[in-house]
């Protein structure tokens, strides 16, 4: 094991792999920016450096600080988290080239899972299911339309690069297409250095729904079953639970074993997660694959009693897998509200600045993963998740009720957070029958009157 990793990230996240470093008996090393001079998990980690000013340009996303502080350390591995320099490949290969071990996977690895068209041709030969579309990069408006024949309309082009929503255009004609693949590959060209484009089958109602892996260096990987996360707004999860409801045990098995068959063909190491949309009749189509820890991963935590963040840090330090796939099995529900610091009913509008009054939920089932505490003054250059409440009931309806529970004992204040939009959507009919799809909490913010047909 190491004896010392360097933590590249912020909040709760630091937080967590803090938490994780010190039960393997590993000393923490967390860099930070001037603006999180006073950022609580500092207090926890055994040493900190200032790797520079607030933007995360200057600071987070700056890797020859980081590696800078790593060298000085004498740290032997860095973690990078979540978001800022977690699936940047260029990173990861400058870890390599300076000896220090990047706790998740090759900078091979994630390229060729992280570019979307070599993932896409990953998954096919690995038997995960994907969308039907080309094959490959698109090279001609001819290519496109031909394939949207064969398809059948609407279609949508994605950049090969892209992610996250970003670089996609859904087509309904020959003409749509033509402009959505021009548009498209010239705003992928621009923001990734990359313009290759490919066209889809495009699915107008879906789940979000997807697979936690994790490798081993020694050509293991597993699957830790599925989560939920259809309840979005503009790409960003506001819910998220597991395992994924109403599912046939063989389609989720099935589904399950062929993304830790992709991981293990890639030959990852560390955690990763294969996001999949699945219609109403219950077939699934790989989206992308996530290349690092994710926020959402208590929801996995708590339904199989796995520690992904303790797992990432073995794996990297060339341990073995300490579970296989036989030891698996999951036990109850668990829902994961992201707490972020916005007013639902501006907008959304960041709410930087004081917060003077914290005090978390407790009790049987109940998990919060802050960096928060009273008299935190949250900075403004950075993500709006202060925290993450986590529920684990004996199935779905016992969660719900013990989350709602959670959420009327929390006290956040005088910033507005998203939680009072969780009471309303964990409230709403959709939700507690589960019958909504990744449109539909901005649908229900678009038409508040039609709460009417909500529950309470
Ligand atoms: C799609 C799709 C429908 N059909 N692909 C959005 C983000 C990126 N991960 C892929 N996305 C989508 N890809 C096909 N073939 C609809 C979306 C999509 C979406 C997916 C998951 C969660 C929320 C979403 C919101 C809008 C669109």
């Amino acid at each position: 094991m190491f004896n010392r990793i360097l933590i590249a990230n912020r909040g709760e996240i630091a937080l967590r792999i803090i938490r994780a470093a010190r039960e393997l008996g590993c000393e923490t090393v967390c860099v930070f920016s001037e603006a999180d001079r006073d950022g609580p998990w500092l207090e926890q980690a055994d040493h900190t450096i200032c790797i520079g000013p607030g933007p995360s340009v200057d600071s987070y996303l700056r890797i020859d600080r980081i590696i800078s502080a790593a060298e000085t350390s004498h740290a032997e591995a860095i973690h990078p988290g979540y978001g800022f320099l977690a699936e940047n490949n260029e990173f990861a290969g400058v870890c390599r080239d300076c000896n220090i071990e990047f706790i998740g996977p090759s900078p091979e690895a994630m390229a060729l899972l992280g570019d979307k068209i070599s993932c896409k041709r990953m998954a096919r030969e690995a038997g995960t299911p994907v969308f039907p579309g080309s094959a490959d990069a698109i090279e001609d408006p001819d290519e496109a339309i031909e394939v949207a024949r064969s398809i059948g309309f609407p279609v949508i082009v994605k950049a090969s690069a892209g992610g996250g929503g970003r670089g996609m255009r859904i087509a309904r004609t020959d003409e749509e297409l033509v402009d959505g693949i021009r548009t498209a590959s010239q705003e992928a060209a621009a923001a990734f250095g990359n313009g290759a484009v490919y066209v889809e089958k495009f699915l107008e109602h879906a789940r979000h729904i997807e697979v936690q892996c994790l490798g081993d260096s020694h050509g293991n990987s597993v699957h830790l079953y599925n989560r939920d996360c259809t309840s979005q707004r503009r790409h960003q999860k506001l819910i998220e639970e597991g395992p994924a409801p109403g599912i046939k045990d063989s389609i989720r098995d099935a589904v399950c074993v062929s993304a830790a068959d992709l991981i293990r063909n890639a030959k990852y190491c560390g955690a990763a997660t294969v996001e999949f949309l699945m219609d109403r009749e219950q077939n699934f189509y790989m989206l992308e694959v996530n290349t690092r820890v994710q926020v959402e991963h208590p929801v996995t935590e708590a339904i199989t009693g796995v520690d992904i963040v303790k797992e990432s840090i073995l794996v990297a330090a060339g341990e073995h897998l300490s579970v296989s796939q036989g030891d698996i099995s999951i036990t109850g529900h668990a829902i994961e509200c992201r707490v972020n610091a916005e007013d639902p009913d501006r907008n959304f509008m960041p709410q930087p600045g004081l917060v003077e009054e914290f005090m978390v939920p407790g009790g049987f089932g109940i998990r919060v993963d802050t960096h928060v505490r009273s008299g935190y003054r949250i900075p403004p250059n950075y993500d709006s998740m202060i925290g993450k409440l986590i529920v684990h009931g004996r199935d779905r309806t016992e969660a719900i009720a013990k989350m709602q529970s959670a959420i009327a004992e929390f006290r956040v204040g005088p910033i507005c957070t998203t939680l009072s939009l969780h009471r309303r959507l964990l409230a709403a009919k959709p939700f507690i029958e589960y019958d909504f799809d990744i449109h539909w909490v901005e649908r229900l913010l678009a038409a508040p009157d039609a709460e009417s047909s909500l529950l309470t």
